[in-house]
């Protein structure tokens, strides 16, 4: 049966806000998690992922879990150690323990953000790409999804691990024109992730149709993803106010852009 009642962690954050919004028409009850109280969601559950005894209660009676909490920036290594690292884990033993079937990770294009991008002619980057993160963020990623891996292989948990681009009402930069997910797509991905059958351990890369897409979506696709919206109504009014990418530019020479040389630190 498809899952119903679903545990939304980082629900709080840009994600997990137009998630809140978009996911329930397709029928899902969410239970909320963040460390952060929401505004008007008195029953979300606000906790930590350190907290084990409060995870074990969020994931009581859940059909699926969608894992977007954690530090989404680069960031000293023991933070992300303690939220990315140990918070997953914390999550997927939470669900071992519960007996949870399924879990939707969200990873990040940072897990393979040293590797070129495409120019020209070159292939999408495929979805066996040697991992080549570009962050402490973008290694914590690349756990998690072994983790997710390994809890398949060794406890029968499926996990569907997105790479996300960059999920955001719109694109802000001409690197995201490649890579933006709208959340619209986004919602249909989560949606395929949790109701596509036999998933076993899968990556993903996680972004809309678009025009100057570098990665390959054929996986997400084979999930039951039919992505509608492509970034490129945006393009003209983004490169003619930046310009478009030059070598040397990191956005240029990498997927995962300024992280590999200069990336945003997470405030908190
Ligand atoms: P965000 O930073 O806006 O939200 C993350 C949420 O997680 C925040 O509300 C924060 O309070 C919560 N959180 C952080 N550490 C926590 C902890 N130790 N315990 C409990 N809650 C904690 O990030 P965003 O953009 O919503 O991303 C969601 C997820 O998707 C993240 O895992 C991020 O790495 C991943 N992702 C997002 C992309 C995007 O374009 N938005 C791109 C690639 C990956
Ligand atoms: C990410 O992994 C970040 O969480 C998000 O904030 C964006 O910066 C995105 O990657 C990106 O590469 O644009």
């Amino acid at each position: 049966p498809a899952p119903r009642t679903v545990l939304l962690t980082g629900a709080a954050g840009g994600m997990g806000t137009l998630m809140r919004e978009l996911l329930p028409p397709y029928g899902y009850q969410l239970r909320l998690l963040d460390q952060l109280p929401i505004e008007g969601e008195p029953d979300a559950i606000t906790a930590d992922l350190s907290d084990r005894d409060a995870l074990r209660e969020a994931v009581r009676g859940v059909d699926a879990i969608i894992h977007l909490a954690g530090i989404s920036l680069e960031a000293p290594f023991e933070k992300i150690l303690r939220a990315n690292i140990e918070g997953t884990y914390n999550v997927y033993e939470a669900a071992r323990e519960a007996g949870v079937r399924r879990i939707v990770f969200a990873s990040s294009n940072h897990a393979v953000g040293f590797t070129p991008r495409p120019v020209g002619d070159d292939p999408l980057i495929p979805l066996d790409t040697p991992r080549r993160p570009d962050t402490y963020y973008g290694l914590s990623k690349a756990f998690g999804e072994d983790l997710a891996s390994f809890y398949w292989d060794k406890y029968g948990i499926e996990t569907v691990a997105i790479r996300i681009g960059s999920c955001f009402p719109e694109p802000t930069t001409v690197r995201m024109l490649s890579i933006w997910m709208s959340p619209a797509d986004g919602a249909r991905l989560l949606h395929a992730a949790l109701t596509a059958e036999n998933v076993g351990y899968v990556t993903v890369y996680g972004s809309s149709a678009n025009t100057r897409l570098w990665w390959d979506l054929s996986s997400a696709r084979a999930l039951g993803y039919e992505p509608r919206d492509d970034s490129e109504p945006y393009a003209a009014k983004l490169i003619a106010e930046q310009g478009e990418l030059e070598p040397g530019n990191p956005d240029h020479e990498y997927l995962g852009g300024a992280f590999c040389t200069n990336p945003p630190i997470w405030p908190r």
